[in-house]
């Protein structure tokens, strides 16, 4: 079987627990099953121009990486990936920062990476590059002569043609799309922006096949939404009995895990939560919001704005609620280790993930892989999440109405265990079938496809 070599921004070390974040979840699941590499940076800053690339093998995987200087780290990373293409990407255009200098680093990072790579790679090499960070990867690889398969799978969600269009270079983004063979995003909607985008900027045309021709390229464009191991998730014999001895609470939780980032809605769900208190105090007493929310980007401004903002919100709700032996909101910003993510999940009630947008949104799906069928808590859900497009038997509110998000809480809170029972069943067949195995292996099998596809147009 040909090697996978998979490329993102940053590389988890197999040795250490995993750490919060989508990507590194997803790629760790599909290199636990298929040999190969994973190749990027190591979360490193050093001051050096002679970067050191290191190879390490754990548990069987191989991992190659290479630190960032503090430039890069600024430009590359903070820059060009987390204040132009993460806000223009969830249509948050408003709190793009356009700045002179981010867009040749993010380039010249890019070529960096891609340099080191290719002297790596196997003729049966099949190269899978992921995310936001990386997307010139392709078209720097093709430059140094590398004909391999190669593949592209953005995370994030892909926001309307307009937005994209407003960022100074996305001609030559589309260009270095045009270098992939294969496309993968994670909705449908996804894919049409984005096609949306390639017709507006660079005149790409749609071809019969359902193929999009972007300058000499013939692009493959599709939708693979990314899933979970369930197994990761399961119970072995004794361990529910023991979790339930061992919780004391009487109250019922709801819970929210969130990277704290300014597109999951943090503050737009804590609003919502007071609003539920005061409209049904009845309830008061009787339910808590255990919010996780793991600092991430911390030196981009507008996410330092976000935290003093739910500080503040969380802040007053349980100023104004709150009783001697009873806090509403309990606010933990912090990651926890991924062995109790199982635990927080099953002894939840709810699971309350009400992003503004989101590419799918893995928590949404660890929640429901988490519950006891036979006395199942309840998802509610953000429509504007990737995840909604499968997950249709969760409570699907809009964040942005706070009336709907309160309404979506009481609905969940007063749910008949018949109704909750159904609806979890659905939602948990939904969630084995379309796993993380199954994600890897159907875009992985695209990719070949469009490869040979490549290789039979190229000229002999
Ligand atoms: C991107 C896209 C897409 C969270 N907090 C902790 C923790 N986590 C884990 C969760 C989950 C992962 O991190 C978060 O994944 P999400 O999918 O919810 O969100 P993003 O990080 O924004 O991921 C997203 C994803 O990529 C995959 O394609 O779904 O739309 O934005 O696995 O459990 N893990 C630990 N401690 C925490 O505090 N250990």
């Amino acid at each position: 079987m040909a090697r996978l070599v998979m490329v993102s921004n940053r590389v988890i070390d197999f040795n250490v627990a995993q750490q919060a974040g989508g990507v590194a979840v997803a790629i760790y699941n599909t290199l636990a099953r298929q040999s190969g590499f994973w190749f990027g940076w190591d979360g490193q800053i050093v001051d050096s121009d002679c970067a050191e690339i290191k190879v390490s093998r754990a548990n069987g995987h191989m991992t190659v990486t290479e630190p960032l200087t503090p430039a890069d780290y600024a430009e590359y990373y903070l820059g060009y990936s987390n204040s132009v293409l993460w806000p223009v990407f969830h249509n948050r255009l408003d709190l793009a920062q356009f700045e002179a200098g981010y867009y040749s680093r993010y380039v010249a990072v890019n070529e960096r990476f891609a340099a080191h790579l290719a002297p790596l790679i196997e003729p049966d090499d099949v190269i899978w590059v992921h995310d936001y960070h990386l997307l010139p990867m392709a078209l720097e690889l093709r430059k140094l002569g590398i004909e391999n398969p190669i593949g592209y799978f953005l995370h994030i969600p892909v926001g309307p043609a307009q937005a994209l269009l407003a960022i100074p270079e996305n001609k030559e983004i589309a260009r270095a799309l045009s270098a992939y063979d294969l496309i993968g995003l994670q909705t449908q909607s996804d894919v049409r922006n984005l096609i949306d985008f390639l017709q507006q900027s660079v005149f790409g045309r749609l071809l019969p096949s359902g193929r999009i021709r972007v300058f000499e390229a013939e692009l493959d464009i599709g939708c693979f939404p990314v899933g979970i191991d369930p197994a990761d998730f399961a119970f072995g014999p004794g361990e529910v009995e023991a979790l339930k001895a061992a919780d004391t609470s009487e109250t019922n939780r709801i819970i929210g895990i969130d990277r704290l980032d300014y597109t999951k809605g943090l503050p737009q769900k804590f609003r919502a939560y007071g609003k539920f208190l005061d409209e049904y105090p009845n309830y008061r007493r009787r339910i808590v919001l255990s919010q996780f929310a793991p600092p991430t980007r911390e030196s981009v401004e507008a996410y330092a704005d976000i935290k003093a903002e739910l500080e503040s919100l969380a802040g007053s709700i349980n100023g104004r609620f709150g009783e001697l032996d009873w806090v509403p909101i309990n606010y933990i910003h912090r990651t926890i280790p991924r062995a109790e993510l199982r635990d927080v999940y099953r002894l939840s009630r709810i699971g309350w993930v009400t992003p503004l947008m989101d590419g799918m949104n893995l928590v949404a799906k660890e929640f429901i892989a988490c519950q006891d069928p036979a006395d199942p808590g309840v998802l509610i859900l953000s429509k504007f999440a990737g995840a909604a497009a499968q997950l249709t038997d969760a409570v699907l509110v809009n964040p942005y109405d706070v009336n709907d998000m309160v309404q979506g809480l009481r609905i969940a809170l007063e749910m008949p265990l018949d109704e909750r029972r159904e609806r979890h069943d659905r939602l948990l067949s939904g969630i084995r079938k379309n796993d993380s195995n199954d994600w890897s292996h159907s875009y992985f099998s695209a990719l070949m496809k469009a490869g040979q596809r490549r290789f039979a147009r190229s000229p002999k």
